[in-house]
């Protein structure tokens, strides 16, 4: 950077606005380069500042008056304009232009695909006009949208429709008023030609909301899975947290250009298609559950987010980790709760953890930010979610819904802070939470390491549990955090020991709260076998050293089966560990027949759901594996992979082809136990064609398939095994497919994923598929994030090679799109995971990127960062 370096701005900096604007009129002639965008705010001064400070980026001012004079007394800075000589209470008249069809960074007001939409979380309402960009900042907006007719029958915006009508030269306008005060960042514009799902709620106080899913033309037949999600969302919440929805209307909108995957504005969402369009033939179960998992997120989001928003952006896990916690209820209750928490506590275990130990690593509630959108991160989001459910644990379902009560009561229409939060939740249930608030600013993965003894004499067994958290890249000493530590005891019988712990009934959680702590449970007739941080009950790691029998034991009698998978994992840890060592020293990879046969026993077991099965025998992915490790050896973690996954193949490939076999369905239907029939078997799949005899059910299954899940699961199966049909599935499915991007986004994240030696090759090859754009976000993320996040021998292949490749994407992408090269970006920043060449080859790229005269600050943060470390 030749330019001044981008600042930094702190938590602790934090300053109530000069002026606040109560209400503001929008109106936009929308042009593809010259929007012109007019502003009408009401503003007032509220302390003894009298100039006025407004944000603004890429902005073109053409005319400003105050109070219906024209008003020069100004200066335009590289973050906005300074305004002065201001009276106390005026009228802002700012008319301006802006360029949708150049915003190729997605951010503020663009084009995708033909169809004008906006972006404005974190700060992008800058970009089309100037203004009181922040979140404690909430206005009521009336929004005027002018546009050609024919080309723009639909133009949308935030609230209620109030007007429309006809104008010359074949245009037309809409107005729309949003009764509800709010930031900037929640404001939303959509002008476009689309196909509408149309259906009707009714609310619990019997009030009919209008529902309006838009999808491009010809994709009506993709939005009903979407609708139901939509209607499941609005019961639940009202169901599970009394909460109703606020307007008359509700509409989504799903674009092909999005950064992420979808945002909450009010009363109009904006989503990326991948989060909306979905059939049998296009989608896979997995994108089904995402589908409601992402309309559950932003629908929740108006009540957490929208009506209680977040004072500053350091508070953003106020309304994001809140939120995560709500959608991974509502999954969990209408799906299979043990099947969710799985999928959660892989992220936390996997990206999260190795978050904590990058040097992004940041706490939830952050410090210091350069670029905001560098923030909607796992930790923010996930950790943030696991932070709220400790509060759960802590206070019961109860309680916690009363602590949810009274922070409505007391923040609706505002913009509040974490503290408020946790302020409410203390305040109803009488719950000393002074140590657990750490949980907000300390960063880092704490360890927890315990051992046991058992006192014969006395019958009483005990639990030694200390607690560590190493020092993060952000923060050098750490504290002792309050965590909820869910335990049980089992005798030989698999019965549970009724629990008293240190003189007093326990109900399963304790409370660790010191850095050395001892809990002595009494009455305990003979050595029991611990079944300890149930349910994932903290973010934390478990250190204990558990035998083989007793994980054997646990993953047959635990009592509920997030602990019987838990066991299961850490038995496949115990050996992903030692058939590293054995690997690199030369040995070759083995199971002894007890672990075999506790799988065995697992895939056998008739009282099992199938889904859960099929969750019990996924071994951990090479990233979770990575984090065990302060140096990983790519190599050998891939070899033992690969070679644990053929040894289970090999010894059950019996049990697994009776199982593939039986599990057959003739039908395709989403129910949750048919979702889970598929998976099971597509599991067996995967693991079966490690065997030569059953190689050949990955074609047939490909030819066979009636649904885009057994396709899919054929073609990765081939991928991953590398078999010989691989290229003629590839080849007809792109043939299928090449006119739709959404469907061709698994064949390029199976592209990405290719263990082949020439994957590379065939990465860059795919760029120049006619599916295939830079400035399309999907695509991007999943041909080359794919082959940065999930192709790890390749990616990180010694030559440098994949390292170079992706540095050349990232200095494309700093100029087109910043946000999506800053989340690409994050596997180089691990270049401390592996050994000193590769260090040294990453460190090459990152200093080829720091030395760019125009390097965007979401990647500077970043780049700073990781070379500092
Ligand atoms: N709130 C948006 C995310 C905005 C990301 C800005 N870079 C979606 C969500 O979390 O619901
Ligand atoms: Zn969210």
């Amino acid at each position: 950077m030749t330019e001044s370096a981008p600042k930094a701005k702190y938590r602790s900096d934090y300053q109530t606005s000069s002026h606040t604007i109560t209400d503001v009129n929008l109106t936009f002639d929308l042009h593809e380069t010259q929007t012109k965008v007019t502003a009408v705010s009401q503003v007032k001064q509220l302390g003894d500042e009298s100039t006025l400070v407004l944000d603004g980026e890429n902005v073109e001012l053409i005319n400003m008056s105050v109070n219906e004079e024209a008003w020069s007394d100004f200066t335009i800075t590289e973050t906005g304009i300074e305004i002065s000589n201001l009276p106390q209470e005026f009228e802002l008249v700012v008319e301006n232009y802006i360029s949708p069809s150049t915003n190729t960074a997605l951010e503020g007001l663009y084009i995708s695909d033909g169809s004008y939409c906006t972006q404005c979380e974190a700060e992008g309402f800058r970009r089309i006009t100037y203004f009181l960009d922040r979140p404690d900042v909430l206005a009521k907006y009336t929004t005027k949208v002018i546009a050609d007719k024919t080309a723009f029958p639909y133009l949308l915006s935030n609230g209620n429709k109030i007007e429309q009508g006809e104008l010359e030269g074949g245009k037309h306008f809409v107005t729309w008023e949003d009764p509800h005060p709010k930031p900037s960042y929640l404001f939303a514009l959509v002008a476009g030609d689309f196909d509408v799902l149309r259906d009707v709620f009714k609310t619990r106080s019997g009030r009919d909301v209008a529902l309006e899913i838009f999808v491009d033309k010809g994709n009506l037949d993709r939005a009903n899975h979407a609708m139901v999600s939509l209607i499941n969302s609005m019961k639940w919440d009202e169901q599970r947290f009394g909460l109703e929805y606020d307007l008359d209307i509700y509409m989504i909108v799903a674009v092909d250009f999005f950064n992420m995957g979808a945002m909450e504005n009010k009363g109009l969402n904006v989503f990326n298609s991948k989060f909306v369009l979905a059939n049998d033939q296009t989608a896979t179960d997995t994108d089904y559950l995402g589908i409601e998992a992402v309309i559950g997120h932003e629908y929740f989001h108006n009540w957490t987010g929208n009506r209680v928003t977040c004072r500053d952006w350091f508070q953003l896990s106020l309304k994001e980790g809140l939120t995560v916690f709500r959608d991974q209820e509502f999954s969990s209750d209408l799906g299979s709760r043990s099947v969710n928490r799985i999928n959660n506590v892989r992220i936390i275990r996997g990206p999260q953890f190795a978050e904590d130990a990058s040097p992004m690593s940041h706490p939830i509630r952050p410090d210091k930010v350069i670029e905001m959108n560098n923030f909607y991160t796992l930790t923010v989001y996930e950790k943030g979610s696991e932070v709220i459910r400790m509060m759960h644990t802590l206070l019961g379902e109860d309680k916690f819904q009363a602590g949810m009560r009274l922070y409505f009561e007391r923040h609706d229409g505002t913009a509040a802070t974490c503290e408020d939060f946790v302020c409410a939740m203390e305040d109803t249930s009488g719950i000393d939470l002074k140590q657990f608030r750490l949980w907000y600013s300390q960063s880092g993965t704490p360890t927890l390491t315990v051992t046991d003894s058992y006192d014969e004499s006395a019958k009483t067994y005990t639990l030694k549990v200390s607690q560590h958290t190493q020092s993060t890249q952000d923060q050098a000493d750490k504290q002792a955090l309050h965590i909820p530590f869910d335990v049980e005891l089992y005798d030989e019988h698999g019965n549970c020991f009724e629990l008293r712990c240190n003189g007093s009934e326990l109900n399963n959680v304790l409370n660790v709260t010191q850095n050395e702590q001892e809990f002595v449970f009494e009455n305990i007739a003979s050595k029991p076998v611990p079944s300890m941080l149930r349910e994932f009950s903290a973010p934390v790691r478990l250190d204990f050293d558990y035998s083989d029998e007793q994980l054997a034991f646990l993953m047959i009698n635990a009592k509920n089966d997030f602990a019987k998978w838990d066991a299961g994992q850490m038995l496949l840890a115990k050996y992903i560990k030692s058939n590293v060592s054995s690997v690199q020293s030369g040995g070759s990879v083995e199971l002894p027949s007890l672990v075999v046969d506790a799988f065995r026993g697992v895939l056998l077991n008739k009282d099992l759901d199938e889904a859960f099965i099929a969750e019990a025998l996924s071994l951990p992915s090479f990233n979770e594996v990575a984090g065990w490790y302060n140096t990983v050896d790519v190599d050998a973690v891939c070899d033992v992979l690969k070679g644990i996954k053929s040894l289970l193949a090999d010894a059950l490939q019996d049990e697994l082809s009776a199982l593939y076999q039986t599990l057959t369905q003739s039908d395709y239907s989403i129910e949750h136990d048919a979702i889970g029939k598929r998976s099971l078997r597509n599991l067996c799949l995967q693991y079966l064609v490690n065997v030569e005899d059953y190689q050949h059910l990955a074609e047939q299954q490909y030819r066979n398939a009636n649904n885009m899940t057994d396709t899919i699961a054929a073609m990765s199966a081939a991928n991953s095994a590398s078999l010989s049909c691989r290229q003629s599935l590839m080849d007809d499915y792109s043939e299928k497919w090449s006119h739709d991007g959404l469907v061709m986004d698994k064949w390029f994240a199976l592209q990405g994923s290719n263990p082949a030696s020439n994957a590379l090759d065939n990465v860059k090859h795919c760029m120049s598929h006619k599916a295939f754009s830079l400035s399309n976000p999907n695509r991007t993320r999943s041909l080359i994030g794919s082959f940065l996040n999930m192709n790890p021998r390749r990616f990180h292949d010694i030559s440098g090679e994949g390292y170079q490749f992706a540095g050349e994407i990232l200095m494309q992408l700093n100029e087109s799109n910043p946000q999506v090269a800053s989340r690409l970006i994050d596997p180089l920043l691990k270049l401390k995971k592996y050994d000193e060449k590769r260090q040294e080859l990453i460190k090459l790229e990152l200093n080829k990127l720091r030395s760019l005269d125009n390097l965007a600050k979401d990647l500077f943060e970043k780049v700073t960062k990781a070379l500092e470390s």
